[in-house]
């Protein structure tokens, strides 16, 4: 009953539309990440630990069990496989989309179009889909960035008001999917700690429909 419960959370808008949620289940942190440089933090329930990770690598922690549960957008679990892990609960929190984009008018080329994305696999998988033949070019972040200095044709990103596109002179393209927060668990975990983990997601559930 009193299993140690480890939650995988990233700081920025993941920890911001999480914590509502983890309040109305009785989970409340006692410092904030964003302030805070403890990587692990303590809450108001003694058996239950935040650890604060970057957002691509919550699913990692999570598979591997070093966090039994974890909160991480569709967009990181699409590329991240999603193998290895329970997606028991959409959160419907950190909605976007994931689309391409790039400027209004592409000048006519002779040589496949370029996509720059931290979303390989997605992007990959789209026009796989598609049987277009395209050139991927993984970077880490900036994505609207290389279609002006050239880098790219597009780009593959997730977008919200689109005003980070406009402001770069880009535009959407193609939707991909639609993206929102989801709750992640620890195969074994799930085995281990059932009752417990089955109750916290009850808990959440409830805290989302409220
Ligand atoms: O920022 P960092 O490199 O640390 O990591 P991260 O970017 O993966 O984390 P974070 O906190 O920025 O995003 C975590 C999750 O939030 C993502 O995995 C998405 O599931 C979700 N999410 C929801 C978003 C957005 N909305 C979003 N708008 N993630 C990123 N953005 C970016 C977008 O790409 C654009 O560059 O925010 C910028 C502003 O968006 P617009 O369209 O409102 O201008
Ligand atoms: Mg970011």
């Amino acid at each position: 009953m009193n299993d140690l419960l480890t939650i995988a959370l990233s700081k920025g808008r993941i920890f911001r539309e999480t914590l509502p949620l983890l309040a109305q289940a009785g989970i409340e942190p006692v410092d904030d990440p964003e302030t805070s440089r403890k990587l692990i933090l303590d809450t108001s329930q003694e058996s239950v630990k935040l650890v604060i990770i970057r957002a691509a690598d919550v699913p990692t922690y999570v598979e591997y069990g070093a966090a039994d549960l974890g909160v991480a957008g569709k967009d990181v679990l699409m590329e991240h496989g999603g193998s290895g892990l329970y997606e028991p609960l959409d959160l419907g929190i950190a909605k976007c989309r994931l689309m391409v984009a790039g400027p209004e008018t592409t000048p006519r080329t002779v040589r496949r179009l370029r996509i720059a994305t931290k979303y390989v696999n997605s992007t990959r998988q789209f026009y796989a889909n598609r049987q277009e033949q395209v050139e991927i070019i993984k970077l880490y972040g900036s994505m609207e960035l290389a279609p002006i200095v050239g880098l790219a044709d597009r780009i593959v990103d997730v977008v919200d008001t689109g005003n980070t596109l406009k402001a770069n002179g880009l535009v959407p393209l193609e939707h991909i999917a639609d993206i929102s927060s989801r709750l992640v668990v620890n195969k074994a975990a799930m085995k281990m700690k059932h009752e417990r983990i089955t109750r916290f997601i009850a808990d959440l559930k409830a805290a989302c429909n409220a």
